[in-house]
């Protein structure tokens, strides 16, 4: 997801983050390919330009040409912006309404039906009482899909076979809901190849009708500047109140995700990352800029976990992040556990610098088996402090397991990334409990506004030779 951009903006900071001084031309020089990235990744380009010029501006700013790291500033005014321009905060669900009606709407083949489905399945597990609506009567295997997709998920499905009125099964559908006191309705709609005029009429009088409080648009990030345009369309007449981002697990580009809010003006609360039921997750602005920035994303990593491993076992590993103990042991159980949720990939994409590690082209699921082996070769201690691991204990361990002393080098070094991270005042138990935001988190970020005690750059080992 997001590795062209990730990549470049990833480039043009690093050169910004090593600068001691700033001056107005290598702002000017890093803005270029901040830019470039951005046109590149296909984010629209006023929104590239907007973002250029507030990120140039507040780079020039005598607060951080002044401070101490203003190389450093200046990557967290790039972050700071990315979520910004993303929508700043989380766009929860509405939950006001009995039932809330969610109207699904989007072109063809965005994946509504899927997204309908999915989107049950995060509200069923969240103890809600759902059901969906089959609402789109023009194609028959429509309504077999959102049937069968219910049936094996057991999600009540109301359907009517036979009746051409739209508005009448979704007036039908919102009665039956109420009556069987469902928390939720999501209509699943027809879709068509472009926005056209009797689409929106029909999409109008349903949101009438069903008085629905969401009225989400699935757009196919794929399409990047398209679903930009899509969305604005949609937004125009029917008010949207979210957007789902679909099929970002095959968009390299990311140029929808940076676009949509400030195009539309309407945030993405959910996004696609793949054809399973399961691949939904909530868009979280901050989390997805510290990824694309390459910051890893240790609280979804650990929010994951907590939905698929049982409850006690990731209590126990927040206490031990909580309070810093994390250590190789726990590391390895996550992988071992991690691979039952889509493999190393999955884990490495969450940890600082893993998208880059996950691109690598031997990657494949022995990888998974190799880093198993090669802290399997370690010793008692050396997997509860990693920085006991210098270069003869690499050497050991490479021996050991079987492969090359860079490879034990690289796993150390990632743990000890996110060590780094997790050391600051027990910084990951306040972000999980909301009272830090991830950006403090963010390497080389000093909190302008702190005493200067919760953040120490981490220092530059020495080689030995
Ligand atoms: N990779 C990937 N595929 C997805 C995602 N969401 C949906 N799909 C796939 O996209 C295709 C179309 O999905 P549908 O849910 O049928 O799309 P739709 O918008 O309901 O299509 P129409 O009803 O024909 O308008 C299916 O093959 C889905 O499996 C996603 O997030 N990632
Ligand atoms: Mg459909």
């Amino acid at each position: 997801m997001f590795e062209n951009l990730a990549n470049k903006l990833q480039g043009a900071l690093k050169k910004l983050r090593g600068q001691a001084i700033l001056s107005e031309s290598n702002i000017a020089g890093a803005m270029a390919e901040i830019r470039e990235a951005l046109l590149d990744a296909d984010v629209n380009v006023e929104v590239a330009d907007e973002f250029v010029r507030t990120v140039s501006g507040e780079c020039l700013g005598e607060s951080v040409l002044r401070s101490v790291s203003p190389g450093q500033q200046a990557v967290k005014i790039v972050y700071d912006k990315l979520v910004e321009f993303m929508g700043a905060a989380d766009a929860p669900l509405a939950d006001n309404a009995f039932p809330n009606v969610i109207l699904m709407v989007g072109l063809h083949g965005s994946g509504k039906t899927t997204t309908s489905a999915k989107l049950a399945l995060y509200l069923k597990a969240r103890n809600k009482k759902v059901m969906m609506a089959a609402c789109d009567v023009y194609r028959p295997a429509a309504i077999d899909q959102l049937e069968i997709l219910g049936r094996d998920n057991g999600i009540p499905v109301h359907a009517e076979r036979g009746n051409p009125d739209v508005a009448s099964i979704a007036g039908n559908a919102v009665a039956a809901a109420k009556e069987k006191h469902f928390d939720y309705l999501i209509l699943d709609t027809a879709g068509r190849l472009q926005i056209d005029t009797s689409m929106v009429q029909e999409l109008i009088r349903l949101k009438q009708v069903t008085n629905a409080g969401e009225v989400l648009l699935v757009a196919d990030a794929a399409l990047g500047q398209q679903a930009v345009s899509v969305a604005k369309h949609f937004n125009d007449a029917l008010s949207l109140t979210g957007v789902v981002l679909t099929k970002l697990d095959g968009d390299a580009r990311g140029g929808a995700a940076v676009s949509i809010r400030k195009v539309a003006g309407c945030p993405i609360k959910f996004v696609g990352l793949g054809e399973k039921l399961e691949n939904l997750d909530v868009f979280h602005p901050d989390r997805m800029a510290s990824r694309i920035l390459g910051m890893g994303d240790i609280v979804s990593l650990v929010e994951k976990a907590a939905e698929k491993f049982d409850q006690e076992e990731s209590e126990r590993l927040k206490q031990k992040l909580k309070k810093n103990e994390f250590d190789l042991n726990d590391f390895l159980g996550q992988l071992r556990q991690m691979s039952r949720l889509g493999g190393i990939e999955t884990i490495l994409k969450f940890l600082p610098g893993g998208g880059k590690l996950a691109e690598l082209p031997d990657l494949d699921p022995k990888q998974f088996k190799r880093m198993e082996a090669i802290i399997c070769s370690m010793t008692k201690a050396e997997r509860e402090n990693v920085d006991l691991i210098d270069l003869s204990r690499k050497k050991r361990i490479a021996k050991g397991c079987g492969c090359g002393i860079e490879e034990v080098g690289r796993l150390v070094k990632q743990f000890s990334t996110m060590k780094t991270m997790m050391k600051r005042n027990g910084l990951l138990g306040r972000m999980m409990s909301g009272a830090a935001p991830l950006s403090t988190a963010m390497p080389g970020y000093r909190n302008p506004g702190s005493r200067g005690s919760n953040f120490t750059p981490p220092k530059k080992k020495r080689k030995k030779h």
